[in-house]
């Protein structure tokens, strides 16, 4: 273990598949003391605040999305890393519950793409929040039951729907972005000084309590003049954020339920990855998540609405054992388009599930994503 802490500082062969493992870990559990906490907030010479522009956002119009007026954000920098914004849970007191519900019920429904599309009828993926609900609402019998739609469910795409064959977006693989996603991410993202961005493609990943991660950067948007946008509910992870290379040392930091990153300027192209889910601490658990929302105060032109009893059993189940995270991306700049390459036009879903579910327990994936579980 000494060891160990030792060699995290130290940069050089692979410092990040190094540190992935070390956190990664079950037998003995790793040392979390240098992982880093903002929810403790106090700025320290690593943590600085970061500056936001509160007059972009009203409080109406961020209230509408669910969210905290902008000038009571605890939001912070980390020194080494510009661009980099933590923005330590936001929402309002009970409006993290609608954007569960949107995860787990509205958001894997069709024309969204899952991984369950890639062995399954449509007609087995049409409603997985309704297949599920039976399975999730039962008393655990203590014997192993089968897994429900939902359990299985490890991402969606939305907006322009991510090839992970081909790591590319393209304009013939395209559906509505949401619109109550959108308006959430352009309030966030102009509070954070960028005004006017455009959400139009969006990657869900859903986490049991054994998934991690691996280690990858997020470059197939064709601009990345623009930031990315990442929020997490339910239990909390231990989130790597790298360098430009793997040989710079990561640095650990926690991701609570509701708490969002902006990734932009020099920190959008780095090095990062989930090697572990922890248990949310206390006055963080989802289940503990306040309920259901009241904080829409019924105005016009609201969209957050009040969670059913029924669905919120349901997600605060779910919830339990599982992360939700919701990176948004825009791809395109202003007056960009996507370049005519022959496989802007490739789909091939064999090897999309193939690619995603890479077994490797280094956290090595490339330029690219993968989540991995013991299961
Ligand atoms: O789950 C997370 O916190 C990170 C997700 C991520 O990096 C991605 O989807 O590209
Ligand atoms: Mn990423």
């Amino acid at each position: 273990m000494a060891k160990m802490a030792t060699s995290m500082v130290e940069s050089g062969d692979d410092a990040f598949r190094k540190i992935f493992k070390f956190y990664r870990r079950r037998n003995p559990p790793p040392d979390f003391s240098k992982v880093i906490d903002f929810s403790k907030g106090v700025p320290s010479d690593k943590i600085v605040p970061a500056k936001l522009d509160a007059a972009s956002v009203s409080d109406v119009e961020a209230a509408k999305v669910g969210l905290q007026p902008v000038r009571s954000w605890r939001a912070f920098g980390l020194q080494g890393y510009p661009g980099f914004i933590f923005i330590s849970n936001p929402f309002l007191v009970g409006s993290q519950s609608f954007w569960v519900r949107q995860c787990l019920k509205t958001y894997p429904q069709k024309p969204n793409v899952c991984n369950l599309d890639m062995h399954m009828s449509s007609s087995d993926t049409q409603d997985i929040w309704g297949k599920s609900v039976h399975g999730l609402s039962l008393p655990p019998s203590g014997k192993k039951e089968p897994k429900t739609l939902l359990e299985r469910l490890r991402w969606v795409t939305l907006g322009y729907h991510y090839n992970w064959d081909t790591k590319t977006y393209s304009a013939n693989h395209h559906s509505a972005f949401p619109a109550d996603l959108h308006s959430l991410s352009l309030h966030i993202t102009a509070a954070c000084g960028f005004p006017g961005f455009n959400a139009e493609a969006g990657i869900l990943n859903y986490y049991r309590s054994d998934s991690s991660l691996g280690i990858h950067v997020d470059e197939s948007e064709i601009d990345h003049s623009r930031p990315l946008l990442s929020f997490s509910f339910g239990q909390s992870a231990i989130f790597l954020l790298g360098g430009i290379c793997r040989q710079d040392p990561p640095t650990a930091m926690y991701m609570h339920s509701g708490d969002m990153m902006v990734m932009s300027g020099q920190s959008r192209l780095l090095y990062h990855a989930v090697p572990r889910i922890v248990p949310a601490p206390h006055g963080h658990a989802a289940v503990e998540m306040e309920g259901r929302s009241q904080a829409a105060s019924l105005q016009d032109g609201t969209v957050v609405e009040l969670v059913s009893e029924e669905d919120w059993a349901v997600c605060s189940r779910y919830l339990h054992s599982s992360r939700v995270n919701v990176t948004v991306r825009q791809v395109l700049g202003p007056g960009q388009s996507f370049p005519e390459t022959p496989s802007s036009h490739q789909r091939t879903n064999a090897s999309q599930t193939a690619g995603y579910h890479d077994g490797s327990a280094d956290g090595e994936s490339g330029k690219r994503r993968r989540i991995s579980s013991y299961d």
